[in-house]
């Protein structure tokens, strides 16, 4: 049976005698070696962590067992969250598995087309804001002062205590730590999240290195690069369309403190690691999580030299929460009649 990220890393964990040792089967993601891009850019190694294989398709899981434990432990019977989607992906199925009510608070008109269906089949109460993510978050912060509900949002730090479990997966799985960590950034929890893993890693002298923390933002809602709230963030990537990261301070402290970058990328450098990443390596992510990728193709052409480094890219969602960006950018399929030599005609095998 899969552990689950509690179990596996407990003594890492806010774990007590009383804290429940839920699992919807997340972690212990894929940590694949690149077939094509690797060699492409001149990396000496180039890894990517699949999150989108958790059980609902985001890294979100590994920090909403946690946030929904201690909920569970605190006596809770309610959650809530603002979300970009997979927050409220992640925290709706929790809710419906161990008996609790979701409450999620989502932006209108900027949520992937998957991440709506999941909320909504696994019973949330969703209501949709006409405002963006970051209004919602306000919301949210608001409501949790009034009302007796447990919020899940990653500024509630068992959120970024689960989330450090895939930094721990990354150097069992490597044996050390990676020379960098490429990453997309909204609100700036996972990167948070990942920096703390590699830290307590290598102090318990389990790793001999830590990495350069490589984090970046969408052009469009750049907050962190620009050094200023952004009230109308925009980018394709709408669950990293973020104008006022929550765990700002905390992402900045990461980048100083690993010697690292946090950069922004277009949403054309996006689509095309997007697209390279699909095409090249098999890995279907969603637009946000090939912002990782997208950095890394950036800093080689901006003249990094990583031919000698060891890389991890996190890949933080699956591509089926977003089929509708998919296929706006997809060229058509050929439509023939069921019949084998138009088939053969189209293929060009007659
Ligand atoms: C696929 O679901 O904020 O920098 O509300 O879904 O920790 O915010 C999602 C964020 C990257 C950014 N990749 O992570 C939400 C939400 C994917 C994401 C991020 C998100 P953070």
């Amino acid at each position: 049976m899969t552990k689950g990220v509690l179990a596996r890393y407990r003594d890492f964990l806010p774990v007590t005698s009383a804290t429940p040792i839920i699992t919807i089967g997340e972690g212990d993601t894929p940590f694949i070696r690149s077939s094509t891009l690797e060699k492409e850019l001149g990396c000496g190694e180039l890894y990517f962590k699949l999150e989108g294989c958790n059980p609902t398709g985001s890294f979100k899981d590994r920090g909403m067992v946690v946030a929904v434990a201690k909920a569970m432990e605190a006596g809770s019977k309610a959650i809530i969250c603002a979300s970009t989607g997979n927050t409220s992906a992640s925290a709706s199925a929790f809710a419906a598995r161990f008996g609790l009510t979701s409450v999620v608070i989502v932006p209108k008109g900027n949520v992937a087309l998957g991440k709506m269906a999941q909320a909504i089949t696994q019973g949330a109460r969703i209501i949709v804001i006409d405002g963006n993510f970051d209004q919602a978050l306000d919301i949210v912060r608001a409501l949790v002062e009034k009302h007796p509900v447990a919020m899940v949002n990653s500024i509630n730090p068992n959120r970024i205590e689960g989330q450090k479990s895939a930094a721990f997966e990354i150097v069992d799985t490597l044996g050390d730590a990676p020379d960098y960590l490429f990453i997309p950034v909204g609100n700036a929890g996972n990167i948070t999240a990942y920096w703390k893993g590699f830290r307590e890693y290598y102090q318990a002298g389990i790793s001999k290195k830590k990495p350069k923390m490589m984090g970046f933002e969408a052009e469009g809602s750049a907050a962190i690069v620009r050094g200023e709230v952004i009230k109308q963030p925009e980018t394709l990537a709408t669950a990293i369309r973020i104008g006022n990261p929550a765990s700002w301070g905390r992402a900045v402290a990461a980048r100083d403190e690993s010697c690292g970058v946090i950069g922004s990328v277009t949403d054309d450098e996006i689509i095309a690691a997007y697209k390279l990443l699909a095409a090249k390596e098999g890995v279907f992510c969603e637009p946000a999580s090939a912002a990782s990728v997208a950095g890394l193709i950036k800093m080689i052409k901006g003249g990094m030299d990583v031919s000698d480094k060891i890389i991890a890219c996190v890949i933080t969602g699956n591509g089926l929460k977003d089929p509708d960006t998919a296929l706006s950018i997809a060229v058509s399929p050929a439509e023939s009649p069921a019949d084998i030599n138009a088939v053969e005609g189209f293929l060009g095998w007659d």
